[in-house]
């Protein structure tokens, strides 16, 4: 199968898994629900759970356990922090994936709610729907709590909104709002994926390496992205981050560097790619595509 069939199998896998592994949109609350599917069926790219799904063919290619409710846990954690991420107290953006953002759609009160029962929701899934396996739940359970934690997602999003009101930010300020605001859900797809698939320690180690770089690569083309594209394009108010005073690779590098950091970035999670053990074609593909996306 080529890259663009295999990802969009994956991500249509993922699409059709709301449907399984959620209550439906009719559930009561009826308007909960409701802005609960409204936002993850708004037409995201479905990284994360096509990194799953990569992950755990990269290490059962018989696939001894299912990876589509880990893919559909790390969609509800990425769409509720989308969610939260628009509202007035922190970005003020009307507009994701191309659509109006939830409290725009419904309200503040139900964004948040609907932010809030995803990300409870992630976790009820992992640990339901793997627990004919115990330890494999807990470990699944582990690696996403601490992704979307207080040190990582959490801790990052805090980070850069006390950057939005600071004279000047670092490199090292920078390295850390990318690494837990963005990578850290990136590589916690792969060791999501990983798990599913019984990876060992050692290969699990350099998988989560190679995710790092991933999610850093992904990080600063997002950054280029927002300086360069337009609304239209990416799906999202372009432009926002110069306005908003945050800590980007273009604001910190100059927009020409910032281009070549991420191809350098890029090629350096290839590098470890090469690292892992098995097929790693598909991985390092991505990388390639994720580097010359257009949104
Ligand atoms: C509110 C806890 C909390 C965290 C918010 C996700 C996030 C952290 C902020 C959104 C703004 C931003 C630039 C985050 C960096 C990660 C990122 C580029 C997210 C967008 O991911 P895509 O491009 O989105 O994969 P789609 O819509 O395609 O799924």
């Amino acid at each position: 199968m080529d890259f663009t069939t295999k990802f969009n199998t994956w991500a249509s896998r993922v699409e059709a898994g709301f449907a399984v592994h959620l209550p439906p949109a009719g559930t009561r609350p009826g308007r909960l629900h409701e802005a609960m599917h409204y936002s993850l069926k708004a037409g995201g790219k479905r990284l994360r759970p096509v990194l799953v799904f990569a992950a755990a063919e990269l290490c059962d290619p018989f696939g001894r356990h299912d990876p589509l409710p880990a893919a559909v846990s790390i969609e509800c954690i990425h769409t509720y922090s989308l969610i939260h991420d628009d509202l007035p107290c922190m970005d003020n953006d009307d507009l994701r994936r191309g659509r109006p953002t939830a409290h725009k759609a419904y309200d503040e009160a139900t964004a948040l709610l609907s932010g809030d029962a995803l990300l409870t929701h992630a976790f009820y899934l992992l640990s339901t729907a793997y627990g004919y396996d115990s330890s494999l739940a807990a470990a699944l359970v582990r690696t996403l709590s601490q992704a979307a934690g207080s040190e990582r997602l959490i801790g990052g999003q805090m980070e850069d909104l006390i950057a939005e009101k600071r004279e000047s930010v670092d490199a090292d300020d920078l390295q850390y709002i990318h690494l837990n605001k963005t990578a850290a859900m990136i590589e916690a797809s792969l060791a999501l994926g990983a798990q599913v698939g019984e990876a060992s320690p050692a290969r699990m180690d350099r998988i989560r390496e190679a995710g790092r770089e991933l999610g850093l690569a992904f990080q600063i083309v997002d950054d280029v992205l927002d300086a360069t594209a337009d609304t239209a394009t990416i799906g999202k108010t372009a432009g926002k981050d110069a306005k908003a005073g945050k800590a980007t690779y273009v604001s910190l590098y100059g927009l020409e560097r910032a281009r070549v950091l991420a191809r350098e970035t890029s090629e350096a999670a290839v590098e470890r790619w090469k690292k892992v053990e098995g097929d790693t074609a598909f991985l390092v593909a991505l990388t390639r595509f994720l580097t010359d996306r257009k949104r």
